[in-house]
């Protein structure tokens, strides 16, 4: 099944060929024949159609690039297994939901007169851990910020790309850094997508501007903030780490904040952070903090 949320968006690159040496007889390892690929890759385009930012798509010079290494390099007897670890390269984009490989092997020894031999594979991501953290300082219509913080939990738990959902406890905080503004409600939660982190982030950006989030001042009050903390699990190096300014992962401050790493602590006693080229217990992190202005707001829920 396609992943609720996977873009319709497309980077096509076809025709991409070179001379391997895939094949299941001798003859095919030892001299080689022509092989053709095709990549079709599901990457959300919006974001670079508004930025005209090479970083917010994928660069189809690095695909090509990668295909033909893929072409040219170890030999494999299937052509099966050739679009496969094509596939899996592509996905390791953080901006790519799914692709679509066709080798095409047009000198295959056949048999029979024949015009060309395909395999096509469809392949999409595993859904992986995602920690994300929930804050809220203005009122949102007549809601209170604790009671957005958990409609904003309750829709994220909902959304047909987020599975096993489990959030922390509601607690207040005071404000860190910007101007002078109202204490926050924030939360952390758990789940895992199989979205990329670039539409995963897409998503918590429609939630914020479903509850009239404004993008104003830096660190200044808010209906709604739904940052994504951590994407994938560093205990087996699976998370994602980038420093693109859109897509900063892990969270760069949320290793020193307590009204992320209390109300994480919280959600799971045993989470672990990448910080200072390490794996770190988030329980070590928060022993290290002053956290007496955290008050809980409510009882745990879902
Ligand atoms: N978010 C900020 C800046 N400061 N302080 C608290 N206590 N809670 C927040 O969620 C928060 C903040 C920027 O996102
Ligand atoms: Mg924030
Ligand atoms: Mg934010």
């Amino acid at each position: 099944m396609i992943p609720a949320g996977t873009s319709r968006d497309r980077v096509t690159l076809s025709g991409v060929r070179g001379r391997g040496f895939h094949g299941v007889f001798e003859h095919e390892k030892r001299e080689g024949q022509e092989f053709v690929v095709d990549v079709e890759i599901a990457v959300d385009l919006a974001p670079a159609g508004r930025t005209d930012d090479l970083g917010d798509t994928v660069n189809y010079g690095e695909i090509g690039a990668a295909t033909l290494a893929r072409i040219e390099g170890e030999p494999f007897d299937l052509i099966e297994r050739l679009a496969e670890v094509v596939a899996q390269d592509a996905l390791r984009h953080t901006a790519v939901d799914e692709v679509v490989v066709t080798v095409h092997k047009p000198q295959a020894p056949v048999g029979v007169p024949f015009g060309d031999v395909t395999v096509r594979v469809v392949r999409h991501r595993e859904p992986v851990p995602v920690v994300v953290a929930v804050g809220a300082n203005l009122p949102h219509g007549a809601s209170a910020p604790a009671d957005t913080v958990r409609s904003a939990l309750e829709a994220l738990a909902h959304h047909p790309a987020v599975h096993g959902l489990h959030a922390s406890g509601v607690v207040g905080t005071d404000p860190v850094g910007g101007p002078e503004q109202p204490r926050y409600a924030n939360a952390v939660a758990t789940m895992r997508t199989a979205l990329s982190p670039a539409s995963f982030l897409r998503e918590l950006h429609r939630l914020e501007a479903a509850f009239d989030r404004v993008r104003e001042v830096r660190w200044g009050a808010r209906t709604l903030d739904l940052d994504l903390v951590q994407y994938g699990d560093p205990a087996d190096g699976t998370d994602v780490v980038s420093d693109r300014p859109h897509l900063q992962l892990p969270h760069p401050r949320a290793h020193e904040r307590g009204f992320v790493l209390a109300p994480w602590h919280d959600a799971d006693p045993s989470a672990v952070l990448r910080h200072a080229g390490g794996v770190v217990a988030v329980a070590d992190l928060l022993a290290g903090l002053d956290t007496s202005d955290i008050t809980p707001l409510d009882e745990e829920i879902s």
